[in-house]
This record gives structure tokens, C-alpha cells and sequence, in this order.
């Protein structure tokens, strides 16, 4: 089995030292990293994900699998670093203000890691301002928001609310979930995009930045 297929089929059954060892074989053999990157860590993570939304697998296979990817990453980022590799877009990520809930939210993380976004994850309680200067700080191309909260939900429009008083709004593509979060909320708050589980939010983050730069 080509070691790059190998890489991918022990990154989803989240066996990090083994990924370890395979992407520092894979290095020392000379197989470039970005083929590494593509086609081994971040192709096994969008296979979980397409489970994972299927329901073929579930929270505790996404997270070791997640685990394993980080680890191979860990690897694999300085030479990564020397050549210069580019993220397909930058992300801030956070659960709104004065909610705690953050499953659905590292998983969320994970998944835009695994299709390529260099991702700041800004944690749980996060204010508007917190959202916007972060945004700003790291040039993200995506605002991403989670609540699991009806009370919480009403804080996602806090932060768009706040974009448009800075004029920053078309700057930024916004993005909710959550729980108690659908379309037509979505809609309603002036959000970019409603997704319903983290594997679509990858997904659909991939063609927005790709639609926005064209
Ligand atoms: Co809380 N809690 N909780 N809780 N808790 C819920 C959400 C609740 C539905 C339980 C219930 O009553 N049946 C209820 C909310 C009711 C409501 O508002 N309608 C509730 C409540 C009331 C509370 C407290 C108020 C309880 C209390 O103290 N009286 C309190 C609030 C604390 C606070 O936040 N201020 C509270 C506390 C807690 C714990 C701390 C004990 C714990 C959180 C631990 C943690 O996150 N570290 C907890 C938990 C675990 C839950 C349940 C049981 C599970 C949530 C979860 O992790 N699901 C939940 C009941 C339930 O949902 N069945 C419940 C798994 C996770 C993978 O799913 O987060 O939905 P989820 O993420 C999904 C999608 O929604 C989506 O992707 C994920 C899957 O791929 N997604 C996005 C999420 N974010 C996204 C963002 C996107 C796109 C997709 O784009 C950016």
C-alpha cells in the first residue's frame, strides 16, 4: 500500500503514532509535504467527515481522528513553513456570549483544520468584540459562531450587528450553527451561511472563500 494511502486509512481509525511514524517516513523518503498534507492527513479527515455526517461514525471516532491528524500536522508543519504552504482561508471560531457548550464547536474546528483553514479558536463566552478583533487580528476570511442555547442564539446578532456599526460586515463571511440553529434564524440575523453539522460547515466554508475570491 502507497504510504500516503496508508497515512489516510490510520488517520481514520485515529491512530496517531502510527500517522507520526508514516509522516516521518513519508519526509524522510522524500515524498513531498504538500502530497502528504492533501492526500494523506486532510483527504483521511474529509472521509471521516462525509461518515461522520452519514452517521457511520460519531463524536468519539471524529475526535480521535482529529487527534491523529493534529499529530501528523505537528510533523508536518515546518517543512510546511519552509515551502511556504498557504491556507485555503483563515477562520476565528467561538461559542457566543454566555454559552459554555463546546463539543460541537472543536468539532467544528477540527473539521475546517482538516479541509485546510488555518483556524483561531477563541474558546467559549465569546463577546462581539472579542469575534471582530480577532477577525481583524488574524485576516480570517470566515466569522464562525456556535450556540446551543435558545437564550444564546439572540447573541449571533450581536456580533453582525456590531460588523455593520464598524462597516466591516461584507469583509467577513459569517457563519452559524448550532443545535437550536436553522436557516431561516439564519436569514433572519443577517448570517452568511446556516450549516447543519461540522463536516457541511467545512464544506461549505471551501466553496464560500473559493466564490468570494472569484
Ligand atoms: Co447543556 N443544554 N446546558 N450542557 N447540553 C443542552 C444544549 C440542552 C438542549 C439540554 C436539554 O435541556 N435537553 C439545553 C438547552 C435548551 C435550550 O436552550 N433550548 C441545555 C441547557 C439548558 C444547559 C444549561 C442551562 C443547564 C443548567 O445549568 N441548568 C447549562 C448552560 C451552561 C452555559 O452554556 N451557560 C448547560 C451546561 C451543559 C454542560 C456544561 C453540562 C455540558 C457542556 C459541556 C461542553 O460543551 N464542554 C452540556 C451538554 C453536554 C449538553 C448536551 C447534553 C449535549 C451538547 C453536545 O455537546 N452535543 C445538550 C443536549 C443535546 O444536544 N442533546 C445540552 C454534541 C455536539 C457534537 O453537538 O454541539 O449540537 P452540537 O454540534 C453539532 C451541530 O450543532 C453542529 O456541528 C455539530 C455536529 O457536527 N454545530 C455547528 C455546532 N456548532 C456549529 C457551528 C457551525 C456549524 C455547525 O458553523 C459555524
Amino acid at each position: 500500500m502507497a504510504i500516503i494511502q496508508e497515512i489516510s486509512e490510520y488517520l481514520q481509525k485515529g491512530r496517531a503514532k502510527n500517522v507520526k511514524a508514516l509522516v516521518e517516513q513519508a519526509l524522510s523518503e522524500g515524498v513531498d509535504a504538500k502530497e502528504i498534507l492533501n492526500d494523506g492527513l486532510l483527504s483521511g479527515m474529509m472521509i471521516i467527515g462525509e461518515k461522520f455526517k452519514n452517521n457511520e461514525v460519531f463524536v468519539p471516532e471524529v475526535l480521535v481522528a482529529a487527534r491523529a491528524m493534529n499529530t501528523g500536522l505537528t510533523v508536518l508543519e515546518p517543512k510546511l513553513a519552509e515551502i511556504g504552504n498557504e491556507p485555503v482561508g483563515r477562520a476565528v471560531i467561538g461559542t457566543v456570549k454566555g454559552d459554555l457548550h463546546d463539543i460541537g464547536k472543536n468539532l467544528v474546528a477540527m473539521m475546517l483544520k482538516g479541509a485546510g483553514f488555518e483556524v483561531c479558536d477563541l474558546g467559549v463566552d465569546v463577546d462581539a468584540d472579542t469575534f471582530i478583533s480577532k477577525a481583524e487580528e488574524t485576516s480570517a476570511d470566515l466569522i464562525c459562531m456556535s450556540a446551543l442555547l435558545t437564550t444564546t442564539m439572540p447573541n449571533m446578532k450581536d456580533v453582525i450587528d456590531e460588523l455593520n456599526n464598524r462597516g466591516l460586515r461584507d469583509k467577513y463571511i459569517v457563519m452559524i450553527g448550532g443545535a437550536p440553529i436553522n436557516d431561516s434564524f439564519a436569514k433572519q440575523i443577517g448570517a452568511d451561511y446556516y450549516t447543519p453539522d461540522a463536516a457541511t460547515c467545512a464544506e461549505t466554508a471551501k466553496k464560500a472563500v473559493m466564490e468570494k475570491a472569484s
